[in-house]
């Protein structure tokens, strides 16, 4: 699936984005490489369009950037003009934004490379399965800016490397390397550079060949799961359990597998 031919999917984005299709994968570039794909306020609405847009078959997406960078975070030129009032506002559109990622249709790998930084890391943080290749790095340099995350960092990067990592990036405007960042939990596969996107489409791949229900509760159940306490998690664990195995095509995997059809679990 990873070299299915690229075609264009209708979705209506403003230039600093680029949308494709791969058989049932949708792509998404950060195509503002001029400025390392800082996000400006058109672009993180774009994402918005490109998130909420999907056509019913697409599977699951690829995010990743044009460029050296990944993502240069929150273009810091639009900052300016904003009063309190407006920055509460703004803070919350990007969370409106990402969370059509967290909880969206489908899942969606990241590739990242170079500098993913600030709203780079939160954007990536988002996303369910997270590429990088050896240039990345990653920071959080709000402190040094005089800011604070705001596109759900302190929610989301917490929760991937503990509050203290957090609180170190940000007050000491430390870095992680792409190796820490595996090491750690910032993404789940290393790569060489110039493979993030291959890599990527292979596991978007694999993922869009699940059942679209099993997808579903990976993305949707497991989390809200992890953090209920045991007891309501042990109940929608049961319920979820109960859902996916009625699955006609759960039933047809499981039959498949009895009758000696379906794959073995091997070591990958
Ligand atoms: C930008 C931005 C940006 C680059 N906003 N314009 N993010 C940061 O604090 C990161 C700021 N950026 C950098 O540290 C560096 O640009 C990079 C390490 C990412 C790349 O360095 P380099 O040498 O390849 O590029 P450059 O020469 O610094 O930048 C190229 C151009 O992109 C230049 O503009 P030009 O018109 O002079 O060519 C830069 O000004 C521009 N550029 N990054 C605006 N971020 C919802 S809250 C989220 C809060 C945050 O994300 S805070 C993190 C902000």
């Amino acid at each position: 699936m990873a070299d299915a031919p690229s075609s264009r999917l209708p979705i209506d984005l403003p230039p600093s984005l680029h949308a494709e299709r791969r058989g049932p994968i949708a792509v998404l570039r950060l195509s503002r490489p001029e400025k390392r794909n800082a996000f400006n306020d058109e672009s993180v609405l774009g994402v918005e369009t490109f998130f909420t847009s999907l056509p019913d078959d697409i599977r699951a997406v690829v995010l990743h950037g044009e460029g050296d960078h990944f993502c240069a975070g929150l273009d810091l030129s639009e900052l300016s003009g904003r009063d309190v009032r407006a920055g509460i506002e703004h803070s919350r559109m990007w969370h409106r934004v990402f969370d059509k990622i967290e909880f969206g249709q489908v899942p969606v790998v990241s590739a990242v490379h170079g500098a993913v930084v600030g709203g780079g890391l939160e954007i990536t943080a988002a996303t369910h399965v997270r590429v990088a290749e050896r240039s990345a790095y990653y920071g959080l340099p709000e402190g040094s800016r005089g800011i604070y995350v705001g596109g759900g960092g302190s929610v989301r990067v917490p929760r991937l490397i503990g509050v203290t990592r957090v609180m170190d990036m940000m007050m000491t405007g430390r870095t992680y390397s792409a190796e820490e960042g595996l090491a750690l939990g910032l993404s789940h596969y290393l790569v060489e550079n110039g493979a993030g996107l291959a890599k990527a489409l292979q596991l978007a791949g694999r993922i869009a060949e699940n059942t679209a229900l099993t997808n579903f509760a990976v993305m949707h159940v497991l989390p809200r799961i992890g953090e209920s306490d045991p007891a309501s998690g042990y109940m929608m664990e049961a319920l979820m359990a109960a859902i996916a195995q009625g699955d006609p095509e759960a039933k047809a995997r499981m039959q498949a597998f009895l009758d000696k059809r379906g794959p073995k679990v091997v070591r990958s």
